[in-house]
């Protein structure tokens, strides 16, 4: 798919901000992908794609993940949560898509996941740092995304997870797995 159809697609799905926040992720997507030897074309899709379920009533991805044998273990948890996997089964087949390392890379933006590809990096980093993006720390993570992904990756983690503690909320096991595996990788 070209990238003005899918922008055109996505921008139908969201709110004026939501969408501004995507071509956000994409421009920087592609830059990370440049700079890092990932498939450019891939990156700049998923990224287009990452937040097609974000602006979708709770109620709507609930019932898409009960009537798709999403894993249960996933409907207890936050459903901030729940766009990511929706999104990518919503790219795949509302609009076909069946790239499965542009799905892999929408399904897991959220937690990351244990045996994140490249491109899952670059699209997980992206989200993070885009420039539309405010909040403390970010520009420490945007320093780090120029130097080394994987350190990038981690400092994103790390903040998600001491920002989610400090607001009593619970934090998703793959999050911290994810977070115990790039550790890995960066010592
Ligand atoms: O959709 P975006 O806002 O662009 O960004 P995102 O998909 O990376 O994150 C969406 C939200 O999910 C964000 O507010 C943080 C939250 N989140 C990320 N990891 C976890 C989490 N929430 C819980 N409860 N547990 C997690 O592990
Ligand atoms: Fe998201
Ligand atoms: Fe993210
Ligand atoms: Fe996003």
């Amino acid at each position: 798919m070209d990238k003005q159809k899918a922008l055109s697609i996505v921008k139908d799905k969201l709110t004026n901000r939501r969408f501004t926040h995507t071509i956000g992720v994409m421009e920087t997507a592609v830059r990370l992908a440049e700079q890092y030897g990932a498939d450019v074309k891939k990156a700049e899709l998923a990224a287009i794609f990452h937040d097609v379920a974000k602006c979708m009533p709770i109620i709507e991805l609930k019932e898409i993940m009960e009537k798709n044998q999403f894993s249960l273990e996933l409907l207890q948890h936050n459903k901030e949560l729940w766009h990511a996997p929706v999104g990518a089964f919503l790219t795949k087949h509302e609009y076909g898509i069946d790239d499965e390392d542009v799905l892999q890379a929408i399904t897991y933006h959220t937690s990351g996941h244990e045996e994140m590809s490249l491109l899952d990096k670059v699209i997980y980093v992206a989200d993070y740092i885009e420039p539309n993006r405010q909040f403390p720390g970010v520009e420490e993570a945007r320093k780090l995304a120029d130097l080394d992904l994987n350190q990038a990756l981690l400092y994103a983690l790390k903040n998600t997870i001491t920002y989610l503690i400090e607001k009593e909320q619970s934090v998703y096991p793959l999050t911290v797995q994810t977070y115990n595996s790039i550790l890995k990788q960066v010592k």
